[in-house]
């Protein structure tokens, strides 16, 4: 596939604005490259916007956002629904480009795209929910109930690992509730989001509302810090490592805004004795080495017991000596490069002080030139410091363990709490695995990887991973604000609790 026929397709140029509301805007901010991280060649260049365009894309977002939250939301679901329809036609197209630029295998680049389409079909149905209860009051004559105002412009700043999806999730939710949205995507991956902005401008200009979805592509520094302390966004939607989260969350805090975090994971899968091994392999295998082990949802530790423990590592090592690696447009490839030579750096790193602190490699562990690493099985002994930290790599711990007990304790015992996983056939073990004594974290499944959520459930988790929840189910409150309403048809005025006053 060529580049220019990709970017024709897309709307992308070599040399592309970095930012756009209702219109592009011819920026004067510093030139950043695309680079993909397959050869390190650069894919496109992008004008990133400076503070004074980001002023002017807040300044149009929210002259937009009256006119859009008095839109019936059936009539803005209509207008996502024609997106989904761009995404649809648009799917191999930008889930190259998602490959080409993230470094992910074509499966999954397409696989990104398909869940924005999901996510589409999902904010429309939505559409015509966005329900509010209704409470019997106790005064005679009085009626309770509370509805969902949108809130305003929302901020939206999205990670390398997964460029469009996740923006999807937040943008698609955000606006069918009736707010307008300013997307900063990751430095790393500014074509895709430019490419997304254009797809969806072809809709929103068809209705008249360009303004709704504007896009800012800047520093961290410049545009990021903005958006923290910027009063006018109502709420923050970030997505990253906790060490960032936990900044934009104190700064965001500070203002009394809200934020909705997606922060670092360190997922577990456990495997009992007497699980179906053959599934247990294949999960551990797609949610370890997945997109380069670059998901938040990639499984990290693998807990093993002790009968199946020997029969299932050297199966590991096996089928991991078969992964194929390299570039990830072909389709045979099942691991393409991680972001960088630098994370391929921070990977060895890693390796070395897991090492010093006692740590096995097992298979894998070296450098396969440029951005490429080979997938690494470590044997990790209980309590190895480094397993506390989320290795954005393929690098997956193995631990044996003898009891649910011992290994619920040892599963826990790290500062995040996003996904989780449990293999056995024993219908106790998987109760108590999913009860309140058993995982900690936001999502946990049963027979199934810790990677891979569909977009119906609500995505997201526990402690330093920060709380917030995406996607489905009643996820959509996030972005909106309740408003609680007592209404008087009695034609006397009772007080609550019994009150006698005048
Ligand atoms: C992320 O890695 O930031 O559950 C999101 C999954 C994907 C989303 C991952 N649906 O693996």
């Amino acid at each position: 596939m060529l580049v220019s026929d990709l970017f024709a397709q897309l709307g992308l140029q070599q040399t592309n604005p970095g930012a756009c509301s209702i219109r592009w805007i011819e920026t004067s901010g510093p030139v950043i490259d695309s680079l993909t991280p397959d050869t390190g060649s650069v894919l496109g260049s992008v004008r990133q916007a400076t503070r004074g365009d980001y002023e002017r894309v807040v300044a149009e977002s929210s002259h937009v956002f009256p006119r859009w939250q008095m839109t019936p939301a059936p009539k803005r679901g209509e207008i996502i629904r024609q997106i989904g329809e761009e995404l649809r036609a648009a799917k191999s197209w930008l889930g190259a480009l998602v490959t080409m630029e993230m470094g992910k295998i074509l499966a999954e680049g397409e696989g990104e795209v398909q869940e924005m389409i999901d996510i589409a079909d999902f904010a429309v149905g939505l559409s015509r929910q966005l329900y509010g209860k209704t409470m019997h009051s106790e005064r005679p004559g009085h009626r309770m109930y509370e509805h969902w105002h949108p809130l305003g412009p929302v901020g939206v700043i999205t990670a390398f690992n997964f460029p469009v999806a996740v923006w999807a999730w937040n943008a698609l939710v955000a606006a069918v509730c009736g707010n307008t949205v300013i997307w900063k995507p990751s430095p790393q991956t500014p074509l895709t989001a430019l490419a997304v902005q254009h797809l969806v401008n072809r809709v929103m200009t068809r209705h008249g509302f360009d303004g709704v979805f504007s896009l800012v592509i800047g520093s961290n520094e410049e545009i990021g810090e903005a958006m923290i302390h910027d009063r006018r966004l109502p709420l923050l939607s970030f997505t990253g490592s906790t060490e960032v989260g936990r900044h934009v969350a104190q700064g965001v805090a500070a203002r009394l805004g809200k934020s909705l975090l997606e922060l670092g994971g360190n997922n577990g899968l456990i495997v009992m004795d007497d699980a179906d091994l053959e599934l247990a392999l294949r999960a551990t295998v797609f949610g370890a080495i997945g997109t380069a082990g670059q998901r938040c949802t990639s499984t990290r530790r693998l807990f093993l017991q002790q009968g199946i423990a020997a029969e299932f590592i050297e199966n590991l090592r096996r089928i991991y000596g078969q992964i194929r690696i390299g570039n990830p447009m072909e389709p045979e490839t099942l691991m393409g490069p991680l972001a960088s030579e630098a994370a391929v750096a921070r990977m060895l790193n890693a390796l070395d002080e897991i090492r010093a602190q006692g740590g096995t490699v097992l298979r894998g562990g070296n450098h396969l030139g440029g951005a490429f690493a080979e997938p690494t099985l470590v044997l990790a002994p209980p309590g190895l410091p480094a397993v506390q930290k989320e290795l954005f790599a393929p690098v997956l711990f193995v631990t044996e363990f003898e009891t649910l007990a011992q290994v619920l304790a040892w599963h826990n015992d790290v500062p995040q709490g996003l996904s989780s996983a449990i293999f056995t056939r024993n219908l106790t073990t998987a109760e108590i695995f999913l009860s309140h004594v058993g995982s900690d974290c936001g999502i946990a499944n049963v027979n199934l990887g810790t990677s891979g959520a569909e977009i119906g459930g609500a995505f997201g988790g526990e402690k330093d991973t920060g709380g917030g929840r995406e996607a489905g189910s009643d996820s959509w409150q996030a972005y909106m604000r309740r408003q609680t309403t007592t209404i008087n048809w009695s034609g006397a005025l009772p007080l609550a609790q019994g009150i006698h006053f005048l």
